[in-house]
């Protein structure tokens, strides 16, 4: 053992060495200053975690708290500390011999971080990857006190909720743009459990029964070879399952309309698609089928839009929702109730409410309000809630049960059984987004990542350990009960009822409720889906699908494909349409709609006023001008390079501004046509996109002469005038029919 002075002199030895080295010039030397750089923001005390950044509350068996904190989440102090709160002078070099190194292994802080950044990532959904999230409050009427006993349905109640929005097809990091069903899951805080509605914008599934579930996914994700394409579904897998499996026509219809690209999220129905059971305080049931209805009204993009945005702005609805929500235009919907009598046929108008590829529609069966959501606030952490937020349409409270849909009883076994993975373990619930808000006391024990530290000793029933706590509640204590629904007697089959085997009807039923407008978007949209695909024989099965539906319908694909249209093999379905199920033809509020204002910095007559008063209308004004900055005193927050068409609702275009240097020349300046050559040609290509996707189109002063050089003055829905605030008065009314439909060819009728 060498004597401790030998170990000094060896560290004096080794320091005098070095000496020329460390000096106090190097940053993190001994003795030297901590370097000094402009802090991003001034250091302040953090803020008070919120109430869900805390662990779960420690709970006895007989419910006390046991006093453990319960911020262990958030940040606290003002200080960068270790994952173990040990405060770090230095984050930004790794401890070495020297400064040229080598690195130490003992260098705990540089190990933690790299570990723990190795691991951040968490497998992404298998369906649902890619979505948007948002707090909110959920308000009852107290209209559905008769069907059902659910506490948070009660009058005047007002429950926290959690909505994540998504798609189905594309992974997490896809364009929120692309052609698929929208999810729409809410999660419910009730004091009586949690209630998740996990809900689609579309009100009728692909399958009837859930062991079909991984059948459609692999036919809709990308091919297994190349793993291309990604969230699409104009392939030859997806058309391939859905022209055999034809009971996915009605959905795959929907899909193929407008509600396939929605505007925004805040612009979206949507649908429990199952029949859910109600029973109220006197154990009476009835069968429903939830409905959201968006105060703004169900709008969509054009074609051309969506793909346009999935290159110049993927991220489209997820910041449309959060920029909403933050300029406080609150997105707000309706809850609805399908309500139908529950007799032992479980079927209305001869509809099998079982089958979950059929729709009621609502001239049959009202959707009557029981309630309103809005959405107040935007995550704190996305992945700390959007991507570990768990839904499970068996979270339940007192009052709604589920019923036999047999895609309904596949699902309640499929969320907790990928969330185990997907999230880690079996302790998912205590995650700060998913903590229900009523109190819980269960007997689930240890797992990966427990988070409650439980007292007692006898987490079993019945224990006289610890009291016998907890105790099962009795009557009068708002117990969960199943509904004793009979079981009929019947032999174990694989089978579906026969009821199941009508495909096409209901298809037929939404073609026939669409306006010419709409119908001419599903023709292009079958066209261009099915023109994606390689394999002849998946075209001309898909086309013999839509002859069972309507040959109208048929023949238009089959022109643009080039294909003969065949004969229907089916009997045509005798439908009634359904004037609820068409997007146009109503009027609707415009809360957080974007509109577009372009300005020449040299002439701004009347911007100002014009910016306040789309503010005060609870719209959203985006200057867009030819440089970034301010022009006068107003802030610029686009420039003809960063702005692009597909961002507003409706373009207001208040100056000619001339060519900026960073302008690439346009084809009629170099062919010599002066008049173009005086405007930038990026604020010519942005009238010509908005009047070609159907928007309002508004000018005044010197404007009026860029909307007469891109052709379109005295067209529909271009409105030009002498003031800035007449024009935005005739453009605001034309909004409240989202786009200027005529300026549509439809081909049909
Ligand atoms: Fe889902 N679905 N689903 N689904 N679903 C999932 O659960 C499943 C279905 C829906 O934002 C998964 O946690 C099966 C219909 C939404 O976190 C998974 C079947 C409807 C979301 C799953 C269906 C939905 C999911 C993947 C056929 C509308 C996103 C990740 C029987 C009523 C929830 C997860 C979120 C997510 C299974 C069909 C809605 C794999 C087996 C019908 C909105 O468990």
């Amino acid at each position: 053992r060498k004597p401790v002075k030998a170990v000094k002199d060896v560290v004096e030895a080794a320091a005098e060495k070095m000496a020329g080295v460390l000096t106090s010039e190097v940053p993190g030397a001994p003795g030297s200053a901590p370097p000094t750089v402009d802090e991003p923001t001034t250091p302040h005390d953090p803020l008070p975690p919120k109430a869900e950044q805390g662990a779960p509350e420690a709970r006895t068996p007989t419910g006390a708290t046991t006093g453990a904190p319960t911020t262990a989440n958030g940040q606290q102090g003002a200080f960068l500390t270790t994952s173990q709160g040990a405060r770090l002078r230095d984050t930004d070099h790794s401890l070495k011999a020297g400064p040229r190194g080598p690195v130490l292994l003992q260098d705990h802080h540089l190990r933690e971080k790299i570990t723990h950044f190795d691991h951040e990532r968490i497998p992404e959904r298998v369906v649902h990857a890619r979505g948007a999230g948002a707090h909110g409050v959920f308000e009852a009427y107290g209209t559905a006190e008769g069907v059902t006993k659910a506490g948070f349905l009660r009058k005047g109640r007002t429950t926290d909720v959690f909505v994540r929005f998504s798609t189905v097809l594309g992974s997490r990091g896809s364009a929120d743009t692309v052609r698929d069903t929208r999810g729409f899951a809410t999660k419910f805080y009730t004091d009586e459990g949690t209630f998740d509605l996990v809900a689609n914008n579309i009100p009728v599934f692909f399958i009837q029964d859930a062991v079909k579930f991984p059948d459609v996914i692999h036919a809709g994700k990308p091919h297994p070879d190349r793993e291309i394409p990604q969230a699409q579904s104009a392939h030859d897998t997806f058309w391939d399952f859905v022209s055999l499996h034809t009971e996915a026509q009605h959905h795959t219809m929907w899909n193929m309309s407008d509600r396939g690209v929605p505007r925004s999220y805040r612009m979206m129905e949507g649908f429990g698609v199952h029949t859910f059971r109600l029973v109220n305080d006197a154990g009476e049931t009835a069968l429903v089928k939830f409905h959201w209805k968006p105060k703004l009204g169900v709008h969509s993009l054009t074609w051309e839009e969506t793909q346009m945005l999935g290159g110049m702005d993927p991220d489209f609805h997820r910041r449309d929702l959060y920029d909403a929500i933050e300029a406080g235009a609150f997105p707000e919907w309706e809850l609805g109730l399908q309500v139908f009598p529950d007799t032992p046929e479980e079927t209305f108008a001869g509809i099998d409410l079982l089958d979950p590829t059929k729709i009621v529609p609502e001239e049959l069966a009202p959707v009557q309000p029981v309630g309103r959501l809005t959405l107040n606030r935007t995550p704190t952490n996305f992945f700390a809630e959007v991507e570990q937020v768990a839904f499970h349409p068996g979270h339940l409270p007192p009052g709604i049960d589920v019923t036999n849909d047999p895609l309904l009883q596949g699902r309640l076994f499929s969320y907790v059984d990928t969330q185990l993975t997907r999230l880690g373990g079996p302790n998912f619930s205590q995650i700060p987004v998913n903590r229900p808000h009523a109190p819980v006391n269960d007997m689930l024990r240890d797992g990966f990542h427990q988070q409650a530290v439980h007292a007692g000793v006898a987490p079993y029933r019945p224990n006289s350990l610890d009291g016998g706590n907890p105790f099962p509640a009795g009557d009068g204590d708002g117990a969960f009960v199943d509904v004793p629904v009979t079981v009929a007697e019947a032999p174990k089959v694989r089978a579906n009822p026969v009821s199941f085997d009508d495909h096409f009807s209901q298809a037929r039923l939404f073609w026939l409720s669409m306006s010419p407008v709409e119908k001419e978007h599903i023709i292009r949209a079958y066209t261009f889906e099915l023109g994606k695909c390689h394999h002849q024989a998946i075209k001309e099965r898909q086309l013999r699908c839509l002859a069972n539906v309507d040959p109208v319908l048929c023949a238009e694909v089959a022109t643009g494909l080039g294909l003969p249209a065949p004969e229907p093999t089916v009997p045509l379905a005798d439908v009634a349409p359904s004037a609820a199920l068409s997007q146009v033809g109503r009027q609707w509020p415009a809360d957080g709609r974007t509109v577009g204002i372009v300005v020449d910095p040299a002439r701004l007559d009347d911007v100002a006023e014009v910016r306040r008063a789309v503010f005060g209308a609870g719209m959203v004004p985006l200057l867009v001008a030819p440089h970034g900055g301010t022009v006068g005193d107003l802030p610029v927050q686009r420039t003809f390079a960063t702005g692009r068409s597909v961002e507003f609702d409706v373009l207001l275009v208040a100056g000619a501004p001339a060519p900026a240097p960073d302008a690439l020349p346009a084809r009629d300046a170099k062919a010599g046509a002066a008049d173009s050559a005086n405007v930038d040609p990026r604020v010519l290509l942005m009238v010509e996109e908005c009047w070609r996707h159907a928007k309002a189109i508004g000018a005044w002063g010197a404007g009026v002469t860029v909307l007469r050089q891109a052709g379109v003055t005295g067209t529909p829905g271009v409105v030009t005038g002498d003031s800035g605030g007449e024009v935005l008065a005739a453009v605001q009314r034309l909004m409240a029919a989202h786009r200027v439909w005529e300026r549509f060819p439809a081909t049909v009728a």
